[in-house]
């Protein structure tokens, strides 16, 4: 092998004779990497040790070790051990579980990540490319005392989130990253990113529910949903304070697409008083959405997949329950408000749709709170039925700039936002 190369990157199992083929050979500039590849599982932090000094004893200048991430909380022991390793380290976990060990290298003192030309062309499971890492991630503004936060869901990789509150964080000069965060288990994940370093959180589905149980005080109208879509640790004393944005997001968009149908003339009061306001789905979103929708007044009414879901949630809103099928037929009156919060219609499914475009006509406003993609086969067919849409992106954003407040304490760049996502 010609030793011109900068950088030689061998695997520890033929390391040894590659170390005795070049002893005393070896110019100055030339840089040994010697590699351990896993492609099962992360060992725990005392063999991840154990490795790290085997590779060093091999005659190695840089040490990388790859592992393949489990469960998001995998990584926690790969950061440990490249904090503490006394050489330059590289420290991968592989898969989606693994991303912020990719991410946050830099941040707790990595010797270097990998990012792929474009995607589809990964290298290794998991590698995210070089133009999310420089451009998504601003990585090369993130170090040790980066904050990090980021959308804790599953699945999570559809999420506009990291996109829309890094380039804020950044247009702000905030000191943080916002990443995204496959998580299997909230508790669990909680408990391991217990450090101020993960300082606050996005929650979709399916742990918006877990969410308020699992912090130590929560805002009152966040309580009354019964779901949480942000959670902000305390610097104080680290206590993490649950909120829900989603809420004002959807219901705020809807009283002003309610408004421009009216010819955005000043009332007084919400346009949503008296309406008859129909929720399908009783999940976080759709919880939001009904709880809103009752403190404006409206004629709030639940349709749900699970009926005993949209019962237990019509009960506590003082509502009227719906099967699926029952919304076929339902329309008491002209000019309702119909608002999906089921993720029928959000991607891969994009065809699908919660209710036939028949039964469109009775409604005046429809809202749909996926928003990927944009336009919905729902509201592409409220649209044709004659209905004022509102865009779940309208939602996101809207409760987007109320999470960026809860981080940053700063007021949210709204141009920006809706620049982003136009
Ligand atoms: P969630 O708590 O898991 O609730 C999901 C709801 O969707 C449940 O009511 C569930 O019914 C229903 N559902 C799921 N799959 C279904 C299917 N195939 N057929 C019929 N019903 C189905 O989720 P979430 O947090 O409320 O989010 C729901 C959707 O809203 C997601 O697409 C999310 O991306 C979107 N969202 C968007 C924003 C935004 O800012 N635009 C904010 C929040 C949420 P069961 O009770 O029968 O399971
Ligand atoms: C979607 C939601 O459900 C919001 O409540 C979160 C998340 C953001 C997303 O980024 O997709 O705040």
């Amino acid at each position: 092998m010609e030793l011109g190369a900068e950088y030689v990157d061998i695997e520890l199992k033929v390391a040894e004779n590659f170390v005795k083929l070049i002893s005393g050979k070896k110019p100055e500039s030339f840089k040994l990497i010697v590699s351990s590849h896993n492609y099962q599982t992360t060992p725990s932090s005392e063999e991840l040790s154990g490795l790290v000094a085997t590779i060093q004893a091999v005659g190695a200048d840089i040490v990388k070790i790859a592992t393949t991430a489990v469960d998001i909380v995998d990584v926690t022991r790969m950061f440990q051990v490249i904090v503490h390793c006394q050489v330059p380290m590289i420290g991968l976990v592989m898969g989606e579980r693994g991303l912020i060990s990719r991410l946050l290298c830099s941040k707790f003192g990595g010797y270097l990540t990998f990012g792929t030309l474009d995607s589809g062309k990964e290298s290794a499971p998991g590698q995210p490319t070089i133009s999310d890492l420089l451009n998504v991630y601003n990585i090369r503004q993130i170090g040790e005392d980066t904050k990090v936060y980021g959308i804790i869901g599953k699945p999570v990789g559809h999420s506009k989130g990291p996109i829309l509150h890094n380039a804020a964080f950044k247009s702000v000069g905030f000191n943080a990253v916002y990443v995204p965060l496959l998580v299997d288990d909230l508790e669990n994940f909680l408990n391991a990113y217990s450090s101020p370093d993960f300082a606050g959180f996005s929650c979709t589905i399916p742990h918006k529910e877990a969410a308020l149980r699992c912090c130590d005080e929560v805002d009152p109208i966040a309580k009354a949903i019964g779901a949480v879509n942000t959670i902000v640790k305390r610097a104080s004393d680290g206590k993490l304070i649950g909120y829900n944005t989603d809420y004002v997001g959807a219901i705020s968009a809807i009283e002003d697409g309610l408004r421009g149908l009216r010819g955005g003339k000043d009332e007084i009061g919400s346009p949503l008083a008296g309406k008859i306001f129909v929720v399908i789905g009783a999940g976080g979103a759709g919880k939001a959405l009904a709880y809103g929708a009752k403190a404006k007044g409206a004629k709030v009414v639940i349709a749900n997949r699970t009926f005993e879901r949209a019962k237990e949630l019509a009960n506590l809103m003082g509502a009227q329950a719906l099967t699926l099928a029952e919304l076929e037929n339902f329309h008491p009156e002209n000019g309702m408000i119909l608002a999906n919060t089921t993720s029928i219609g959000m991607q891969p499914n994009v065809n699908q749709t919660p209710v036939s475009k028949q039964a469109l006509r009775w409604y005046s406003l429809v809202f749909d709170a996926v928003y990927t993609p944009k336009v919905t086969t729902l509201l592409r067919e409220a649209q044709e039925s004659g209905a004022t849409v509102v865009s779940g992106l309208e939602m996101f954003i809207r409760q987007a700039m109320g999470q960026f407040e809860l981080f940053t304490n700063l007021p949210a760049p709204e141009k920006l936002l809706r620049d982003i996502l136009a």
